[in-house]
């Protein structure tokens, strides 16, 4: 399995249902209303039970590219990090924002002392940004966020819904 590894830090990717994580913070592909959907924004709501919802709707809903924090409820992870993914458009404002949802959600999860992250792969279903692109924008902005934060471990995984999705994590993590 490739794997970026940096002075205590790691990013990797694995093939697997994100709402069976165990960890500090699951990252959930959001839309604005936080109100849930379909895609894994429905399979978390599901998982998570209907408390999620309550707690979601005080949120105020979420502009794209920003993350707002909830409890993990009836999750093996104790959190969720909810951030909104851009509707792929083809313009020079996709990566952009998509490198802010990574961001975001990692500050997010530092401001709360969270050091095990599993992350979605945002845009990249319903919101149809090519898999390859937004991989190499994720892998690199958490990257650039690990660096930028050395002080602050973190231990993150990407999960793949499937294994297409894994090759293309695995293709750059590679070259990180
Ligand atoms: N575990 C891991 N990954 C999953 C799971 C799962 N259980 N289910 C789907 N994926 P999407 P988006 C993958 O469409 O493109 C919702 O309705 C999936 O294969 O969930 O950001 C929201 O409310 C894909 O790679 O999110 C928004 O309206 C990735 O998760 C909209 O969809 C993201 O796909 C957001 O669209």
């Amino acid at each position: 399995m490739s794997e970026y590894l940096s002075e205590g830090s790691s990013i990797k990717a694995k093939v697997c249902d994100i709402t069976m994580i165990k960890c500090d913070a699951i990252v959930n592909a959001a839309n604005k209303t936080l109100l849930g959907g379909g895609g894994v924004d429905g399979a978390i709501h599901t998982a998570a039970g209907p408390k999620l919802l309550e707690e979601c709707i005080a949120l105020n809903g979420c502009e794209t590219g920003e993350a707002k924090l909830t409890r993990g409820y009836n999750l093996p992870a104790r959190y969720i990090i909810h951030t909104v993914g851009p509707i792929y458009s083809g313009s020079d404002k996709d990566p952009v924002m998509l490198a802010n949802c990574y961001k975001n959600s990692l500050n997010v999860a530092k401001q709360n002392n969270l050091h095990s992250i599993t992350f979605a792969a945002i845009s990249t279903g319903i919101y149809a940004y090519p898999i390859d692109d937004a991989a190499k924008i994720a892998l690199n902005t958490i990257k650039d966020w690990i660096v930028a934060n050395k002080n602050y471990k973190v231990e993150v995984l990407m999960s793949c819904f499937d294994g297409k999705i894994k090759g293309s994590y695995d293709k750059y993590l590679a070259f990180l």
